[in-house]
């Protein structure tokens, strides 16, 4: 038996893990006793979650769509078919005609080459990924303040050096779960634990103070704490006039916002947000942990830069276990964006309309660049009903499921004249491309992912890939050589293997990436960027020196205000353009529940990897949608009951768990199962104005007793407009 050390594929906590390997299968996974967050333990998800790795059901050929039916094809007939589709699609329409959905999934490796694809072969910047949906509103928000979208310290410091912790929006024990033992870990050391949150999760119950808030409502909050600090002058002058710049602004922006008025907006007790506040301001070392329930709002940016604001009036930022620590979702989703899978930066976030660095990568890469940011994943249904964008290659998502809207995008997806699909498995999405091409997964390809501390690690070939299926970086290069770019080194893509693309990353991106080379990285339990070069040891806290990123190297406070519409007017605070705290979709008479929606510890995201594991679908085999026992109580059903959830966009039938997790009127459900996926009821309407993201975390909404046959009958309509068979997708569909 071979034993392999790499990461684990899910979340971007970034557990390291060992592969138990006998006759080129997976028999078991453990966690890596020497790593500084694993320490020899995994979740769920890490210990069963590998099961899809050797499911029949993996895509083992390329396929082309014929008549409506998928057809085997080989490499060379598919990739020839799309580069000569690919090839005409940008000549009969341009090159912004096409766009690219990259993978937080895959590796820096793999997302490095779709980048370059797109770049140098297709000429846009319309590059995008997950991050859109996920973080845009922390890249944005901590780039207006600190200037870098990224966490300010590492996972091992909140055990170690942390005396407060704020976690807001985040369920940290069900998504990052090993950062959540850090938190305990903290506690034992008599850390106080502040939570914040709208659902009683698994990080309420372990707090010293929880403020259970109306969703959407963080400003209010965290506004009173910073009133509460400038009030008790808990705030420290010095730093302040020494690193930030607005601070004047701030103060007048956050009177109104008094622990009084902010219980008479929240419901929260004043005591309490005056208790959070005080200790906040107090610690010795202060971190907030945030995730999602600051981020995915129509004013996502907003809200972080409000806990920007926060953190920096207290100088609790630049110390160990003292920061700004928004937990990236995805295992690579921080290795996307730093590798430039997003429309406006290439990699190490270098802007395309800078001409200085756009000029540098054309003499990298040999061939001309566009200047223009590219198309964002959330713009992409409105370039296709537009008809500016004709072709979608779709490198690792399931946006049919993930994207708000489903509906929507279904409807759009009709209108491309190519969809080209890679991933491990035939998806709701893949099911609607023209070409689907086999990816090799994490176990079986070598490169690296980025978690949450920017800790660079590598993942290692353990197992064959089944069949035909290759590395998604060797799919991008062979489209680029059969496309006509074929020049040598990094003025082309003729890559033999993953450490020679990682190596023309370090060369240009020398300033965060210099000094990760693979031979470290095997001897080095990863490495944080920035690192400049060999002798570096990384960078574990950020702005020690109080240096921002800013191009003054100070960071900005902002005003925040908050106008969600029936709240108190402004009393004559008036600046240019604050930021504002404003809800897209209220409830009504007609749509009386807020529906929130987010994740369960045992499924991850769309279910194609996770529900694959027998323990896992055992464990949470299906939607549960969460209903306070006085709504269950007037809609007239009990535990496990059939409920029918309507929005504006369509409905979905699943069986409702009758919980106080969540509040009244008020009802959260997921996006892991086809069967009955919340993004039907989403809505891609309006967005964060700033950094696009939509308003994942409230719909309106109305609820039904529904009926065993109601259900029955919806699986079927689901069904079909997914394509699924029935028979392949398991036995545990929701009907009775
Ligand atoms: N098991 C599992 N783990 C995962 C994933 C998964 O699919 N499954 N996905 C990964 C990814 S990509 C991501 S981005 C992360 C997401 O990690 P999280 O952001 O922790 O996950 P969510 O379930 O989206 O919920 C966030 C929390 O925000 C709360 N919330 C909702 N609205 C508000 C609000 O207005 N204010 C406040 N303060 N809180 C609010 C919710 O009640 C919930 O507790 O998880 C990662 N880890
Ligand atoms: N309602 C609602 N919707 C949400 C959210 C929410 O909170 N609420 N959260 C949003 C967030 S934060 C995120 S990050 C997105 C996630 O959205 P997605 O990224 O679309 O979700 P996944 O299910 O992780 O899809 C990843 C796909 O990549 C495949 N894959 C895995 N490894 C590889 C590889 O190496 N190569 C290739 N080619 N494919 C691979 C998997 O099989 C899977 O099909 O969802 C968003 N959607
Ligand atoms: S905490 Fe995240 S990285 Fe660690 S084992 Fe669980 S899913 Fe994997
Ligand atoms: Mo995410």
């Amino acid at each position: 038996m071979e034993k392999v050390k790499t990461i684990c594929p899910y979340c971007g906590t970034g557990c390291s893990m060992s592969l138990s390997v006998q006759d080129g299968r997976i028999i078991e996974v453990k966690g890596d006793k020497d790593h500084p967050i694993s320490q020899g333990e995994l979740c769920l998800k890490g210990y069963y979650g590998y099961k899809h790795v050797s499911d029949n059901r993996r895509l083992t050929t390329p396929l082309i769509k014929r008549n409506g039916n998928f057809e085997p094809a080989s490499w060379d007939e598919a990739l020839n078919y799309v580069a000569g589709r690919l090839t005409a699609i940008k000549k009969e329409h341009g090159s912004d005609a096409f766009a690219l959905f990259a993978s937080a999934r895959a590796t820096s490796e793999d997302n490095y080459a779709a980048q370059k694809f797109a770049r140098a072969v297709m000429g846009t910047n319309s590059i995008d990924h997950c991050a859109r949906l996920c973080h845009a509103s922390t890249v944005a928000g901590l780039g207006m303040t600190v200037g870098s979208g990224v966490m300010t310290n590492t996972i091992p410091e909140i055990g170690s050096d942390s005396d407060v912790i704020l976690i807001i929006g985040s369920n940290t024990a069900e998504c990052h779960p090993l950062i959540a033992k850090q938190v305990i870990q903290a506690k034992k050391r008599g850390a106080k634990l502040i939570v914040i949150d709208p659902r009683w999760n698994d990080m309420a119950n372990k707090a010293d103070i929880f403020i259970s808030m109306r969703v959407g409502y963080n400003i209010p909050i965290i506004n009173a704490m910073i009133h509460t600090i400038i009030k008790e002058n808990l705030h420290k002058p010095d730093f302040i006039a020494a690193h930030t710049m607005g601070f004047d602004e701030l103060a007048r922006s956050v009177e109104d916002y008094s622990p009084e008025n902010a219980q008479y907006m929240t419901g929260v007790p004043q005591q309490t947000l005056i208790d959070a506040a005080r200790a906040f301001a107090n610690a010795k070392a202060a971190c907030i942990l945030y995730a999602m329930g600051i981020t995915q709002f129509t004013h996502g940016t907003a809200n972080v830069v409000a806990l920007s604001n926060l953190s920096l009036i207290t100088a609790q930022i630049g110390r160990p276990g003292a920061g700004i620590c928004p937990l990236r979702g995805q295992n690579n989703v921080q290795g996307a964006c730093d590798l430039g899978a997003l429309p406006d930066v290439y990699p190490g976030y270098q802007r395309v309309t800078d001409e200085k660095v756009a000029a540098q990568f054309e003499a990298a890469w040999k061939v001309p660049l566009s200047r223009k940011p590219g198309t964002r994943v959330t713009q992409v249904p409105h370039a296709i009903e537009a008809g500016t964008l004709r072709s979608l290659f779709i490198f690792g998502e399931n946006p049919l499921m993930s994207d708000p809207d489903s509906g929507e995008l279904r409807h759009a997806f009709e209108h491309l004249d190519l969809i080209v699909a890679t991933d491990l498995f035939m998806t709701e999405s893949a099911r609607q491309a023209h070409v689907v091409l086999p990816a090799s997964g994490w176990p079986e390809k070598d490169g690296t992912f980025i978690n949450t501390e920017r800790r660079v690690q590598r993942v290692r070939a353990a197992v064959p890939a089944p069949k035909d299926a290759k590395p998604d970086w060797w799919i991008f290069s062979e489209l680029a050589k059969r496309m006509g770019y074929t020049g040598t080194g990094s003025a082309g893509m003729n890559y033999k293997d993953a450490e020679e693309i990682w190596n023309e990353v370090r060369q240009l991106a020398p300033a965060t990436f210099g000094g990760i080379s693979y031979a470290r990285l095997e001897n080095e339990p990863g490495i944080c960027w920035p690192c400049p070069d060999e002798k570096h040891p990384g960078t574990q806290v950020l702005y020690k020196d109080g240096l921002f990123l800013t191009p003054t190297q100070k960071a900005q406070l902002l005003p925040v205000l908050f106008d969600p519409n029936e709240l108190p007017t402004e009393k004559g605070i008036v600046f240019e353009k604050p930021l504002l705290g404003h809800i897209a979709e209220h409830v009504s008479a007609e749509y009386p529940f807020l529906l929130t929606t987010g994740r369960r510890v045992q499924h991850y995201h769309t279910g194609t990897m996770t529900r694959k594991s027998p323990m896992l679908e055992l464990l949470s085999p299906e939607e549960l949608i969460e209903l306070n026992p006085a709504d269950a109580q007037e809609v007239g059903v009990s535990e496990g009951d059939f409920i029918r959830v309507e929005t504006k966009r369509g409905h979905i039938v699943a069986r409702a768990t009758v919980t106080d997790r969540v509040q009244k009127r008020t009802i959260f459900g997921t996006f892991h199962y086809w069967e009955a996926c919340c993004n039907e009821l989403t809505s891609a309407g309006e967005l964060d104005p700033i950094c696009g993201i939509p308003e994942y975390k409230i719909s309106a909404a109305k609820v039904a007793r529904s009926s065993p046959a109601e259900a029955a009958e919806w699986i079927k309509t689901i069904g079909a407009i997914y394509k699924v068979d029935m028979q392949s997708a398991g036995a545990q569909l929701t009907a009775p």
